[in-house]
C-alpha cells in the first residue's frame, strides 16, 4: 500500500494480470475513486496493464437493448458458451441508477440477475451503477473495461437502453449485439428513424415464444439489410431463447466470426485507438466543457497527439488533464 491506502500500481497489475480476483475488485474500485491521488494511481495502473495486447488482444463485447428483453438471461447462457469453448469471461454489468420503471415495475419485477458458479476462476461478474445524468454510459465504463480485457478473452459489458446508450456501447466495444424483445415494434422504429446505428448482432430473444419472435426477426432483416454496404460483415438476424438455450452455439460463432472479421480486415487495432481517443476527448469535455478542451488544442490537436502514441493514451489524457487545469487556474488569476 502507498499513501491514502491507495494500492502499489505495479504490484496491483500482477496481481491483475494473474487474475486474482480480489486485485480485479480493487482495480475496478481505484478506476471509480475521483480523488486525485486514486487518479494519478489509476492511469499508472493502466499503463501497466497496456501495451500492445490492448490493440491487438481480447474481445470486447456489448449488449444492449430495451429493458426486460433478456440481456441478462442471454449474458448468462453466453457465459456458459464461451467457457464451455475454454474462454475466460469478465461482465460488466452497467445498471443506470434511476431507471424509468415501466408499467409500474410489473415488467421489472421479475429481472434476471446474472448468476453463475462463484467457484469458476475463469468468470468474474461485477454490477455497477452508472451515474452519468445525461443517460448515455458512464465514462468509467469504458477504462474498466479494458482492465477486465489484460485479463479475460472475453469482456461483456451489459447496459439497458437505446439512444445515447447504444451509441456510447458501440464507442467502447469491439461487437455491439442488440437484444430485441419479440412482438415489440419499438426496435424497428428505432431502426428506420436512424435513433440506433445497425448493431454488428441482432439477437432477437425468447424465440420460445415462437410467432412473435420470428416476426420480428423478419422485420428486423428487412430493416437492417444494408445494400449499399462495402464492408464484408453480414450483420446477422439471430433467433435465440436463453431459456431454452436454442440458437446459443449459433449467436456463440457470430461473436467469434465478427471478431475474426476485425482482426482479418485489419480493423480491430484502428477501431480500439478510435475508442481510446473518442474515451479521452469525452472525459476532457465531461469534466472540463468545450472551453477546457480549447484551452489543450481542441477536438483535431488532441486527437493528433494521441494517434502519435497510441501505447499511452492514459498518461497522455493525465498530461492534458494537467494542462487543462493549469491553464484554467491562469485564467482565473486576476491581472495586474
Ligand atoms: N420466454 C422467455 N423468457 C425469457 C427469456 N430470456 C429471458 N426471459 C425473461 O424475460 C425477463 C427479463 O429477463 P432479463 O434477463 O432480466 O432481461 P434484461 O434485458 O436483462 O432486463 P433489464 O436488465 O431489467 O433491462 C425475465 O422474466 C426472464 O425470465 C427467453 O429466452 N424466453
Ligand atoms: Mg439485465
Amino acid at each position: 500500500m502507498t499513501h491514502n491506502n491507495l494500492p502499489d500500481p505495479t504490484q496491483l497489475a500482477t496481481r491483475i494480470l494473474r487474475r486474482e480476483r480480489a486485485a480485479v475488485a480493487e482495480g475496478l474500485n481505484l478506476l471509480d475513486n475521483k480523488l486525485a491521488a486514486a487518479r494519478q494511481c489509476a492511469v499508472r495502473l493502466l499503463a501497466f496493464l497496456s501495451g500492445e495486447r490492448w490493440l491487438t488482444e481480447g474481445h470486447l463485447v456489448g449488449v444492449t437493448g430495451p429493458p426486460g428483453a433478456g440481456k441478462s438471461s442471454l449474458v448468462s447462457a453466453m457465459v456458459r458458451e464461451w467457457r464451455l469453448s475454454g474462454k475466460t469471461v469478465g461482465v460488466l454489468a452497467v445498471d443506470p441508477s434511476s431507471r424509468p420503471e415501466l408499467g409500474g415495475g410489473a415488467l421489472l419485477g421479475d429481472r434476471i440477475r446474472i448468476k453463475m458458479p462463484s467457484q469458476d476462476e475463469g468468470l468474474f461478474i461485477r454490477s455497477l451503477a452508472t451515474r452519468n445524468q445525461l443517460g448515455g454510459v458512464a465514462s468509467e465504463v469504458w477504462p474498466m473495461s479494458w482492465l477486465m480485457l489484460a485479463c479475460f478473452d472475453i469482456v461483456v459489458i451489459e447496459t439497458v437502453g437505446v439512444g445515447q446508450t447504444e451509441i456510447d456501447i458501440a464507442e467502447i466495444s469491439d461487437t455491439v449485439c442488440y437484444v430485441a424483445q419479440p412482438g415489440s415494434g419499438d426496435t424497428i422504429q428505432y431502426l428506420k428513424s436512424g435513433i440506433i446505428e445497425i448493431p454488428d448482432i441482432f439477437a432477437v430473444n425468447k424465440s420460445d415464444l415462437g410467432a412473435p419472435a420470428r416476426k420480428t426477426a423478419a422485420e428486423i432483416s428487412r430493416c437492417a439489410s444494408r445494400p449499399d454496404q462495402r464492408e464484408d460483415w453480414d450483420y446477422p438476424v439471430c433467433l435465440v431463447s436463453a431459456a431454452t438455450a436454442a440458437g446459443m452455439r449459433q449467436l456463440h460463432d457470430h461473436f467469434a466470426r465478427h471478431r475474426m472479421f476485425l482482426h482479418d480486415a485489419g480493423l480491430l487495432a484502428p477501431l480500439r485507438a478510435r475508442h481510446q481517443s473518442a474515451w479521452v476527448v469525452r472525459r476532457l469535455k465531461e469534466e472540463f466543457g468545450t472551453f477546457g478542451l480549447q484551452l489543450a488544442g481542441g477536438h483535431s490537436v488532441i486527437q493528433q497527439r494521441l494517434n502519435e502514441d497510441r501505447s499511452h493514451q492514459f498518461e497522455e489524457y493525465e498530461r492534458m488533464r494537467e494542462h487543462i487545469l493549469s491553464r484554467l487556474l491562469s485564467v482565473n488569476q486576476p491581472t495586474v
